[in-house]
């Protein structure tokens, strides 16, 4: 089924109110594809999210349960639901202020308990929503709506605060390469037990305008210099790495730290 008709099937509108060249349109139609990939309809699954941009996705444009929460809860609603039935197949949608700022404490304890559900965190690196304000992945000397000298607190890597708590199924995805996201979220989808997906997106309008690159063709070019493969970080000289990153699907925090250069 092409996207056009797989949208139609799915969403309760077509047009969404996201910012033109947001990452989150490229993160709907990769999770449709993968559910249609997976043979399955978006009907099967029942969705909790919390507020913010991220949270809309699923509260107002996917054709499914949805369990709309107050902001950072969604996950222990999510917890709930799966006690309450396990039948369902449960997914969370939110952001990083959302997931991993007030909802931080929920996200450690999901992973310790290991509860079968799928928890995608759609990372823009800011409070998205509500005007561009710092949260807990902006990155060092970005400029926010309140850091606008740069902002001095250094964020959550997402994937090392998953597998530090022992998370066995983190991974994390740019949407600069939808074809590998749309595998890692069929992965995500089908996986046994906790399952996180960092979705790093591009917010060219609260994001980008503030630290030049407005044009979301530029944040994805920036993704693609930034996100390395695992094999592209294994032989990138640990010297050279800098401030990069590796994308994938990781199982344990050693193998996950081996990609990345050690820090001082
Ligand atoms: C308890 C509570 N605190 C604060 C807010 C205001 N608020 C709404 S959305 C949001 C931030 C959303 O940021 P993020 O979770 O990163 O999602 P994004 O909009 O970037 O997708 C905040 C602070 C709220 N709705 N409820």
């Amino acid at each position: 089924m092409n996207i056009q008709e797989l949208r139609k099937l799915s969403l309760r509108e077509q047009r969404t109110t996201f910012c033109p060249g947001c990452g989150f349109e490229t993160f709907i139609n990769c999770f449709l594809r993968a559910v249609d990939d997976l043979g399955r309809r978006m009907d099967d699954y029942t969705f909790t999210e919390g507020i913010g941009c991220s949270a809309w996705i699923s509260n107002n444009y996917f054709k499914a349960d949805n369990f709309h929460t107050a902001h950072g809860r969604a996950i222990p609603a999510a917890i709930g639901l799966k006690a309450a039935n396990p039948q369902l197949d449960v997914i969370t949608i939110g952001g990083d202020g959302d997931l991993a700022s007030i909802g931080g404490n929920h996200l450690i304890h999901a992973v310790r308990k290991n509860t079968p559900i799928a928890v995608f965190c759609l990372n823009n690196f800011i409070y998205g929503m509500t005007g561009g304000q710092v949260g807990p992945t902006t990155p060092l000397e970005s400029i926010t709506s309140t850091t606008v000298g740069g902002n001095t607190e250094k964020p959550f890597d997402l994937v090392k605060l998953v597998l530090g708590v022992g998370g066995e199924h983190a991974s994390r995805y740019p949407t600069a390469y939808p074809h590998l996201l749309v595998k890692g979220i069929k992965r995500a989808l089908v996986a046994d037990g906790f399952r996180f997906m960092e979705v790093v997106s591009q917010c060219p309008r609260q994001y980008g305008t503030r630290n030049q690159a407005s044009a979301a063709a530029s944040m994805l070019a920036q993704q693609k210099a930034v996100y390395l493969s695992r094999e592209k970080a294994r032989n990138t000289d640990r010297g050279e790495f800098g401030d990069r990153s590796v994308f994938g699907d990781f199982d344990n925090l050693k193998e996950y730290l081996d990609l990345l250069p050690t820090e001082e």
